[in-house]
Parts: structure tokens; C-alpha cells; sequence
């Protein structure tokens, strides 16, 4: 089994039930086991400053599909939960983008698949919920909350727990 991290942001519609119903999503669609999952994290938008504030997250599962079945499973989440990429601007608004930021000490420098993600370690809103399951975890040599120490964290809140649906 791979441990694997991944990312959950989005900014239209309610991405609090869209994030919980995407994380059964994967676990189902990847026959994965979930390790962990962050609180979910109010951010200031990255890009067109005018767009809503992002929900954040970051979740830990255990798989067996490989890098890249899992990436194509992982856009395939993110279709049915209403993401249209032939119609978004870079950076700009989405339900549910969902990111690999590792996969166990997988490298890959494909333009389709890179791991560790590239930008994860400028990222607070990636960091932040990542440091909350994972904080000792060492990706591309460095730790995540020695990483965490190097971004600002400004306008970052944390959402209380939403209540488990009836
Ligand atoms: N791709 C390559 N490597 C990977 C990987 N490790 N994980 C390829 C996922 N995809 C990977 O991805 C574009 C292409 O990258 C895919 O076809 C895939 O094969 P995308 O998710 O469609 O692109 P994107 O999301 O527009 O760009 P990118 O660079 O992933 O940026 P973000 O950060 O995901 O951009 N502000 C806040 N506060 N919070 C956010 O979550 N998100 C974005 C979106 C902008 N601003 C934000 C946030
Ligand atoms: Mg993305």
C-alpha cells in the first residue's frame, strides 16, 4: 500500500459537503483506506483577488492504484462534483480541485504528473491543513512544519468541525 497525501480546495457552491462527499469518493474510487483528514480552513484566494475565499484541506490514504490511475480517478472526482476545466480561468474559481502532493518518495517530472507537487511548498493554504496530519512527514527533503515556518499564514482560519449528516 502507498501512503498518499492529497490536497481539497475550492470556492463555488457548498465545498464543505462537497469535500466531505468527495473524500468517500476517493476512498471508494481508489479502494483506499483514509489515515487522516484535516479541518477544513477559510483562505484568502491565490490569483484574481476578486474571486470568494477558498476551503482548504488535506487528507492521508492508503491505495494501491498507482500514481497516475490514481490522478485519473482523482479528475474524474473532480468532473462529477461539477469541475469544468474547458471553462475555468488559471487560478481562478472552482468546486473541487484536488491536488497529489506525494506519493510515499515517488519522484516524477512529467508535465501530466509531478511528485511531489511543485508548488506545495509555497502554498500556506496547502501547508497548513498538511501540517495538521502530517507535520513530521519529510517530502522532497524537507519537513512540513519546518516548511510551514517559511510561508505566511495570514487570513488563514479554521472551520469548526460541520456536524455528521443525519
Ligand atoms: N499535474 C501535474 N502534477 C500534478 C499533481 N501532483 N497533482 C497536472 C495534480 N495535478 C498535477 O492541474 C493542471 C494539470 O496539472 C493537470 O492536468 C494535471 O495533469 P489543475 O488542477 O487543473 O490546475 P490548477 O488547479 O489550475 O493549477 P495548479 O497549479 O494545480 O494550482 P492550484 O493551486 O491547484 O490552483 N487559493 C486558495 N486560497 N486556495 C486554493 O486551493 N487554488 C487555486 C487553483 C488558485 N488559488 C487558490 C487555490
Ligand atoms: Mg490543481
Amino acid at each position: 500500500m502507498a501512503s498518499v497525501l492529497i490536497a481539497l480546495g475550492g470556492n463555488l457552491g457548498d465545498v464543505r459537503t462537497t469535500f466531505r462527499k468527495a473524500v468517500a469518493n476517493i476512498c471508494g474510487m481508489t479502494q483506499g483506506a483514509l489515515v487522516a483528514r484535516s479541518s477544513d480552513y477559510l483562505t484568502p484566494p491565490l490569483g484574481d483577488p476578486q474571486q470568494p475565499h477558498y476551503v482548504n484541506a488535506c487528507i492521508e490514504i492508503e491505495t494501491r492504484l498507482d500514481p497516475h490511475a490514481l490522478l485519473f480517478t482523482l479528475h474524474k472526482i473532480e468532473k462529477k462534483f461539477g469541475r469544468d476545466r474547458a471553462h475555468e480561468q488559471h487560478w481562478g474559481p472552482r468546486t473541487l480541485d484536488l491536488d497529489l502532493l506525494a506519493y510515499d518518495d515517488v519522484r516524477l517530472g512529467r508535465r501530466e504528473l509531478t511528485l511531489p507537487h511543485p508548488r506545495m511548498f509555497e502554498r500556506a493554504f496547502v501547508l497548513v491543513p498538511l501540517a495538521e496530519i502530517a507535520p513530521d512527514r519529510v517530502i522532497a527533503g524537507r519537513r512540513v512544519r519546518d516548511a510551514l515556518t517559511q510561508v505566511s499564514t495570514d487570513g488563514i482560519e479554521r472551520l469548526a468541525d460541520m456536524p455528521d449528516p443525519a
